[in-house]
Order: structure tokens, then C-alpha cells, then sequence
């Protein structure tokens, strides 16, 4: 009997414990990120039952439908935005919530006021629900300057501010990412247990990928560096193979995918939407953070995704991001161009 290998089995590495086991390197830390992030664990928790039982519920559909009972029904993404905003400030550790589901940013109560600003897309990918693919949660933290004084200037900060950053699948399991900026690891929720467990540690991002990931449905309104990258994709001309091609159109699974395997996933801005379609505070910044600190780059076409700095909350940019190497390909097709 593999002794050694069973004490590791029962040596159970929980988020919490992961997360506590990281404070103790911040002697003035107090604690209130790891309540922070229990909230935020409850609210996946929530969403990804919600997510399973979906179709039992009756939760699939249009906002606005009516039960059995007569009551009206809530929408997945509309009943999720309610769980993590209720969730996020009872923990009493926020100031400012800025949610893909709210116009606007919503400040905390000064009763209930913490020092953490929570960025989040509570259930991205939304139009894949009602047939069963992997969508997921998004989420990034920033600090505010003054906690007696919170302002919109707080949220505007440019991505590489960010304190944490995550996102959590539900797919055929469910597992939660995270960043506290040194290093991402990844958590697998065991649903006996109720608790998200390390599973995947240390995660790094392959340097160089054999898949790329975007919508060609767009191609005719690409520029002309995306659309030779994607050319150089199908028919490389250095000898090599071309790449497989993965899209799902759900940012959390196909992001989800390039980290572990490598590649590249591109939203690039088009003729149509020059700005790309993807939310720059809630899908890109965490996204290019997770890349980063996996040992990928995120690009906007311009720079470096993680310097841009928003202008309003849910302004929209173009991303690149993925395995080092590959993002520096589509870095050298956007300088030839300029
Ligand atoms: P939905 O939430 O409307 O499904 O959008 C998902 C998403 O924001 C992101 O998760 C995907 O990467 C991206 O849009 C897919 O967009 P396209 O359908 O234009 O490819």
C-alpha cells in the first residue's frame, strides 16, 4: 500500500485553507480577503447547483415566464447577479460592485463597507445555458484608495492593479481559478464534501499552443493583422502543422482550455465593432491577469491588456491572450501594420 500517496489523498488542500496558508506571508494581513473570497466561493456554489439543476427548475428561459405556481420565473444570469451582490455585501469587505448584469456601479452601504471593489460577469456566456455547455462566473478584485471615500475613479483603475483575479466553470465538474498574484492554481468543487479543493496547482500556460480559438463568422470584417494570423493558422508556411481550431463561444471554458493546453484565444476588433465585444473590467482584465501570472500575455492590438485604463465600467476591448509565444506572433503582425 502506497502510504505516502494516501496521506496526500487525506490531506485535503481547500480553497480556505490555500488562501490562509498565502496570508500568512503578509504579516498585516487581517483577514478580510479570505471572508472576502468565501463569499464569493457561496456564490458559485449557488449558481453552479442552479447551473445542474436547471432544467428540473424550470430555471432555462426568458425572464419574465411564469411557473406552475403562477410565480414568475428569474433567468439564470439575472438570479445569479442577486446571489453574488447579496453574498458580496453581507461579507461586509466591499465598497464597490461593478456587474456585467448592473448599468450601474453599486456602492456599498457605509454600514456594510469593506476595503475590496469586486468586478464581475456572474454568469458569462449565458446564451450557451439552454443547451447544456460549460459557462462560468468571472470575477476581479481591486483595493480602494480611501475606504471612507469610495468613487467610480476606484473602479477605473488599469488591470495590472488588480489585487486577485478568477473565474470559476461550470462544466462537466465544477472548478474555480485563482490568482492572488503569485501564480494560479485551480480548485475542483467536490460536491460531497461541499468544498473546492486543489487540484490543479501552480498551473502553467504551455509557451507555445497547437490551437487557436475565435469566432470566424466575423472574418470579413477583420483587420488585417487577425486575418493573417488566422491564415498563418490554416497554412503555415514554416514547415509546421496547422493548429486545431476550438471555439465555444463561452470565454470562461474556451479560456478555460488555453490555459491548460495552450494556444491562443482572440476577440479582435472588427469593421463592426471596433472595439471587439468582450468587457474590458470584467472578462479581459481577469483573464490577461490569470494569463500573466500563468506565464501567457494578453494583447489589445495596442499594448499590453493589463495597462489599458477604463474610461467607463463596462467599456468593451479587443484581447488576444494566451501562450507566450503565440501572442508574440500576433504582437509582430500588429507592429508590421503600424
Ligand atoms: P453571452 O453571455 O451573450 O453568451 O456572450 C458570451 C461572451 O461574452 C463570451 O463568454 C464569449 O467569449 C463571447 O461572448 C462569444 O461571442 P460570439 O458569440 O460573438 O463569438
Amino acid at each position: 500500500m502506497d502510504h505516502e500517496a494516501d496521506a496526500h489523498r487525506t490531506d485535503l488542500m481547500t480553497i480556505t485553507r490555500h488562501v490562509l496558508n498565502e496570508q500568512t506571508k503578509y504579516p498585516e494581513s487581517r483577514g478580510d480577503f479570505t471572508i472576502l473570497l468565501n463569499h464569493i466561493v457561496l456564490g458559485c456554489k449557488f449558481v453552479c447547483s442552479s447551473v445542474s439543476k436547471a432544467g428540473l427548475a424550470k430555471l432555462f428561459g426568458l425572464a419574465g415566464e411564469t411557473n406552475i405556481q403562477g410565480e414568475e420565473q428569474k433567468k439564470l444570469d439575472v438570479l445569479s447577479n442577486e446571489v453574488f451582490v447579496k453574498a458580496l455585501i453581507s461579507s461586509g469587505r466591499t465598497c464597490i460592485l461593478v456587474s456585467e448584469e448592473n448599468e450601474e456601479a453599486i456602492f456599498v452601504d457605509p454600514s456594510k463597507r469593506g476595503r475590496y471593489i469586486v468586478v464581475f460577469d456572474p454568469l458569462d456566456g449565458s446564451s450557451n445555458i439552454d443547451c447544456g455547455v460549460s459557462i462560468g462566473t468571472i470575477f476581479g478584485i481591486y483595493l480602494v484608495k480611501d475606504e471612507e471615500n469610495p468613487t467610480i475613479d476606484d473602479v477605473l483603475q488599469a488591470g495590472k492593479n488588480l489585487v486577485a483575479a478568477g473565474y470559476c466553470m461550470y462544466g462537466s465538474a465544477c472548478t474555480l481559478v485563482l490568482s492572488t498574484g503569485s501564480g494560479v492554481n485551480g480548485f475542483t468543487l467536490d460536491p460531497s464534501l461541499g468544498e473546492f479543493i486543489l487540484t490543479h496547482p501552480n498551473i502553467k500556460i504551455p509557451k507555445k499552443g497547437k490551437i487557436y480559438s475565435v469566432n470566424e463568422g466575423n472574418a470579413k470584417n477583420w483587420d488585417e493583422p487577425t486575418t493573417k494570423f488566422v491564415e498563418k493558422c490554416k497554412f503555415p508556411t514554416d514547415g509546421s502543422p496547422p493548429r486545431s481550431l476550438r471555439y465555444i463561444g463561452s470565454m470562461v471554458a474556451d479560456v478555460h482550455r488555453t490555459l491548460l493546453y495552450g494556444g491562443i484565444f482572440l476577440y479582435p476588433a472588427d469593421k463592426k465593432s471596433p472595439n471587439g465585444k468582450l468587457r474590458l473590467l470584467y472578462e479581459v482584465f481577469p483573464m490577461s491577469y490569470l494569463m500573466e501570472q500563468a506565464g501567457g500575455q494578453a494583447f489589445t492590438g495596442k499594448q499590453r491588456a493589463l495597462d489599458l485604463v477604463p474610461g467607463k465600467i463596462h467599456e468593451r476591448s479587443p484581447v488576444f491572450l494566451g501562450s507566450y509565444v503565440d501572442v508574440e506572433e500576433i504582437k509582430a503582425l500588429y507592429a508590421a501594420a503600424n
